[in-house]
């Protein structure tokens, strides 16, 4: 029955209020521990070169990860945060989508970054904040974006990417491109309002965005339990009139699948869908962060033996894909490129100090010409303390 609410209105004659939880969201997964399929699953399309380059990636953002904390630890860069864990959800999603397609992140997806082709210097130029920088090395450490590969910047307070990408979205269904966005946030993220803001204004304006949560158990110290009461993010979705799926974050073919249907979902019928990848952040919240503080390494240790990657490799071997010696081969040829692009963007200089006033008004104000001036005295009174125009280190 329609009527003005806009609600399904169904009379009953006794007091039954519903629990949301009542809802049974189902997870939808591909491949067991093993390695093998379900007796029931259907691997998804994928030809070889596309199932290895997933993995390359995969394996690529782990050692990038374990490297650049490490290179954290030692002074070398101010600030790191890994992906331990989630790598699938970001690499796996990313290859479902065309390169036309504008993916949004929040801070924790470097492997979808990595796999539409961001390179190694690329990465390291941009967490040494030198003069090659796509962004001129005024952010943080991993607040990577790059226009070529339709991947906005990155911006710290969180969820400011979902109102953004709904409204990436509406321009693609109004210019009628066969483009859609793909949005990543974390559950900890969806406790802004901003969440809320766009996915309603998505579902309302019909707009061709995949919502990518990436629950992942907690929001640096606060565990999920502490964020929410109802079932996981999900169920929102469902409230907003999403259509919605629920996904094994460590189930690289499962991730790749619901993305590559949501997509097709969406390119036949504009309209959002929410993904909600269940997963655990293995390592800490940031290099900042040590959970020992807020959980147990046993907790830990469960959530170890769930790894995408191991799983993956597992089906690559099945397949006849993989072998071990390639395997091992190409892994320590990754570790020496990584390494070699971290010395090199170590030694490249900083940007110009100019250049910190550059690209948000056609041509900088006086009031911002001043306090350059101010900022030039400044390093040159005290040279000590500035590391301008200099190559890197500290
Ligand atoms: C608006 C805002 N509030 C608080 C923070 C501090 N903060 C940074 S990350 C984070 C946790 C986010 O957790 P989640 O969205 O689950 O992502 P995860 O780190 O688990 O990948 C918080 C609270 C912030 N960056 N922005
Ligand atoms: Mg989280």
């Amino acid at each position: 029955m329609t009527n003005p609410n806009n609600a399904t209105i169904t009379m009953v004659h006794r007091v039954r209020f519903v629990d949301g939880h009542g809802l049974t969201i189902p997870t939808f997964r591909l491949l067991k521990d093993d390695g093998h399929l379900y007796a029931d699953a259907t691997a998804p399309e994928l030809d070889k070169d596309r199932a290895l380059a997933m993995y390359h990636s995969m394996v690529a953002t782990r050692l990038l990860d374990e490297r650049m904390l490490a290179a954290q630890r030692q002074g070398r860069i101010s600030f790191y945060l890994q992906s331990l864990g989630e790598e699938a959800q970001a690499v796996a999603s990313a290859a479902a989508l065309a390169p036309q397609d504008m993916i949004l992140a929040q801070y924790r997806e470097q492997g979808a970054l990595l796999h539409r082709g961001f390179t190694l210097d690329q990465f390291m130029n941009q967490l040494f904040s030198n003069a090659d920088d796509l962004g001129k090395g005024r952010q943080m450490p991993v607040h990577y974006g790059c226009r070529e590969l339709n991947f906005m910047t990155i911006s710290s307070p969180l969820a400011t990417q979902i109102p953004q990408a709904t409204g990436f979205a509406y321009g693609q269904r109004l210019a009628d491109e066969q483009s859609i966005t793909l949005c990543y946030f974390g559950e900890g993220a969806a406790s802004e309002g901003d969440f809320h803001a766009g996915l309603n204004m998505a579902a309302v304006l019909k707009t061709p965005v995949i919502f990518f949560c990436r629950n992942n158990g907690y929001a640096i110290s606060t565990p999920a339990s502490e964020q929410f009461v109802g079932d996981g993010i999900a169920s929102r979705a469902v409230g907003y009139g999403i259509r919605t799926l629920r996904v094994d974050g460590a189930d690289t073919l499962a991730v790749y699948e619901a993305t590559r249907q949501a997509r097709e979902l969406m390119l036949k019928e504009p309209q959002p869908v929410l993904i909600e990848a269940m997963s655990y952040r293995l390592g800490a919240h940031s290099s900042s962060d040590d959970p020992s503080g807020y959980r147990s390494q046993q907790e830990e240790e469960r959530w170890r033996k769930r790894d995408p990657i191991g799983r993956y490799r597992l089906w690559l071997q099945h397949q006849g894909w993989l072998n071990e010696e390639d395997d091992r081969r190409q892994t320590d040829a990754l570790r020496r490129q990584i390494l070699e692009a971290m010395k090199l963007a170590e030694q490249r200089p900083r940007p110009p100090l100019e250049s910190i006033i550059e690209d948000v008004y056609a041509s900088p104000p006086a009031y911002l010409e001043r306090q350059l001036e101010q900022l030039e005295r400044q390093t040159t009174v005290h040279p000590e303390h500035y590391s301008v125009g200099q190559g890197g280190g500290r």
